[in-house]
């Protein structure tokens, strides 16, 4: 009997013991051993430094480790050069990242010998579409951490700081220094004196960890809330307004970082509204911030209800006004030419604007894939489109090397990540969507680094109970739980692809929501743009939009010699496809099937695959903690159960068109097209546009 309690008493301790939250991120506690850390100098980041050194160390018993502040023409920017007892930097933040990649090596095993870290792009910033009552658009993991409902915003708690603290620290520890705090469609109160009182409390918690806050603005705050008449660039009062304005934000927040503008997209002001181009809008806000250092980011996410094939029409709306921006500015331009989907190819904007700073806009937060229900490891997808070439200054001309200031002269390089996080205690909503916010930052620092590294690190961090305990059990958690579940993470992206929206196929989304299937989705005198088969181009003789010379001629955008691979159809990548041609159902494919058989094959591998990461699931069970691999393990379940909808939605109606039956080897559907779309109607009232 005594012994039976005994057992009961030691299971609960050890559910108690290994029941994580995932609040701790890859940041989790692990036994320190003793250091003895000299800096010459203290300030706030230096103590941080100094501290974190002290409660995670794991290199040498008693070491003594220096942080030295000195000019080094081989450091850049905030870089940092590493040693197994010293950091050296040139500046503060350069001794933080040096500290916290210094102990991550420790934790995970990674060889440390002297060498220079130097980031690839100077500005590492964090988009949250954070609106200022709390909600998030696109946000998938609670409220916002910055913004809530009511009057209770502008009370700043302690509660509130020690999550920005939290929230900084993370973004630190993975080089991210930079923070736009409200969403692209931007609310005129932001810029009012209560919230940006907010504002500074919020950049003085990330300031001492090297964060910059920006701010999203409304190009029509001067007549919405400055009592002007008018918000026209070219007003002499409308310029002053935002001068002074800028004047009283450096006044509470020195080092304020500057603005991110969304103008004249779906549906917000901008310059356009007044007879005046981007080009006159970002520079009237870059003159009004460029006294204090700030910069302009003026996103090219516009396309209009036009015949013109949305993909084309960032490009050809701002390719006119390259070389006619100010120096601030810098245009941020989203990975694909339409909007964030599973795959795209990059935006033809990236090196075609010579003479203009632009930073690419990744989308960390899983919009168009699968929300925080689907387990999407997104550092495949980011480097196959910043290693993608551009062929713009000859071959090598990769989207990284177009924007890191490696082929072009720019005052400034970025990069920005729309944000996965919100008030969830995981932060993320999906455990494992954490590893996309750290997978941003990485890449971030260092374009080149590959997803295998990514994701290797990020698993021995989150995962792993203390390094003690993995070394003895080295052997079998690298066999049975790190391997798999890494090759699960790599798979995961193209596993959406392929019961999504396999060849090329892209934005069949039903609704608004962008999560089921919707090829069918084409509500009366909606516009044809917002609709998906706009995209797939389905009828019975073929699939997909036609983009070559015959068609819109948005292969026209790329440079040679990418177009003519793209426009020809036996060399376009069959990634690709359906993106670039129309082809009949029975086109034959690489693999000697014809294009409809393809497609089905392509969504029942997809299906097959997630239910394949179920089984590595729950094979890794006992080397995680119960709740994190029951949260995750229930995650995969959905996953499945909409892969499945995915599928049998996507083949039943391309069926329609084919008229072909699904290869008689695959599974056959198990839903009926009709009730997909009834369960889609029904979800369709929850979503906006
Ligand atoms: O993809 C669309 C999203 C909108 C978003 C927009 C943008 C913030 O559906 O929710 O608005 O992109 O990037 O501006």
């Amino acid at each position: 009997m005594k012994n039976i309690y005994c057992s009961i008493i030691l299971i609960f301790l050890t559910l108690c013991l290994y029941a994580e939250d995932g609040h701790q991120l890859w940041l989790r506690n692990s036994n320190p051993k003793p250091v003895n850390v000299v800096c010459s100098k203290t300030s706030t980041s230096l103590t941080i430094a100094k501290q974190e050194l002290q409660n995670s160390w794991m290199g040498e018993t008693g070491a003594s480790v220096s942080l030295v502040i000195k000019a080094d023409k081989a450091i850049r920017g905030d870089g940092f050069r590493i040693g197994k007892n010293a950091i050296q930097a040139n500046t503060e933040s350069g001794i933080l990242y040096g500290v916290y990649e210094l102990l991550r090596r420790q934790q995970t095993g990674e060889a440390i010998q002297e060498e220079i870290c130097n980031p690839s792009y100077d500005r590492r910033i964090l988009n949250h579409w954070d609106n200022l009552d709390g909600s998030i658009e696109r946000g998938y993991a609670g409220q916002s951490i910055f913004w809530r409902k009511g009057s209770d915003v502008f009370t700043v708690t302690e509660a509130d700081k020690k999550l920005w603290q939290e929230y900084a620290r993370a973004n630190a520890s993975i080089g991210i220094n930079g923070s736009v705090l409200n969403n692209v469609n931007a609310s005129q109160l932001m810029l009012t004196s209560d919230y940006l009182q907010r504002v500074k409390a919020i950049a003085d918690v990330l300031r001492p960890y090297g964060i910059k806050t920006y701010l999203s603005v409304r190009f029509s705050s001067p007549a919405q809330i400055g009592g002007l008449k008018t918000s026209d660039p070219l007003n002499p009062e409308v310029a002053q307004w935002w001068k002074d304005k800028a004047k009283e934000i450096y006044n509470l927040i020195p080092d304020f970082g500057g603005f991110l503008v969304k103008a004249n997209s779906e549906g917000q002001p901008g310059p356009q509204d007044f007879g005046r181009t981007h080009a006159d809008g970002a520079n009237m806000l870059a003159d009004a911030l460029n006294p204090f250092g700030g910069i302009v980011m003026w996103r090219a996410f516009v396309y209009s209800a036009s015949d013109e094939d949305r993909a084309k029409q960032a490009y050809l709306e701002f390719m006119p006004f390259d070389g006619q921006f100010r120096d601030n500015v810098i245009i941020q331009v989203k990975n694909g030419p339409v909007d964030f989907q599973p795959r795209e190819p990059f935006s033809p904007l990236f090196g075609a604007m010579k003479k203009t700073t632009v930073m690419p806009e990744l989308q960390i937060t899983q919009e168009y894939l699968g929300h925080s229900i689907h387990l999407a490891f997104l550092a495949p997808m980011w480097e196959e489109f910043l290693q993608s070439d551009t062929y713009q200054n000859g071959a090598g001309s990769t989207v990284a090397r177009c924007t890191d200031g490696s082929i072009f002269p720019q005052k400034y390089s970025a990069i920005a990540g729309v944000a996965n996080i919100g008030l969830d205690a995981n932060w993320c909503g999906h455990h494992f969507a954490q590893a996309n916010w750290y997978a941003f930052g990485r890449l971030a620092w260092n374009s080149s680094i590959r997803s295998e590294q990514i994701a290797d690190e990020w698993i021995k961090l989150t995962f792993s109970r203390t390094s003690e305990n993995r070394d003895e059990l080295a052997l079998d958690w690298n066999l049975n739980f790190l391997s798999p579940v890494k090759q699960m993470m790599l798979e995961s992206r193209e596993a959406i692809v392929d019961f999504m929206m396999p060849l090329g196929l892209h934005h069949i989304f039903s609704a608004n929501g962008h999560y089921g299937p919707g090829p069918w989705w084409a509500p009366k005198g909606m516009r044809k743009d917002w609709t998906p088969p706009y995209y797939h181009q389905a009828d019975t003789l073929g699939i997909g939009f036609d983009r070559t010379s015959s068609g819109s001629n948005g292969v026209g955008q790329y440079q040679e010699p990418l177009r003519s691979t793209l426009s020809n159809v036996s060399t376009c990548p069959e990634a690709y496809l359906l993106w670039f041609h129309h082809l009949p159902w029975d086109y034959k494919m690489k693999s000697g099937r014809t294009l409809w058989d393809e497609l089905c094959v392509h969504y029942d591998g997809g299906v097959q695959q997630v239910r394949r990461f179920q089984k590595v699931w729950d094979q890794a069970e006992r080397f995680v903690d119960r709740d994190r691999f029951v949260d995750v393990q229930e995650k995969l379940r959905d996953q499945s159960l909409n892969a499945l909808e995915w599928k049998d939605g996507c083949m039943l109606y391309f069926q329609k068109f084919s008229r072909k039956p699904f290869p008689y080897n695959l599974e056959r559907p198990m839903y009926n097209m009709d009730y997909l779309i009834e369960k889609d109607t029904k979800r369709v009232g929850e979503y906006h546009h």
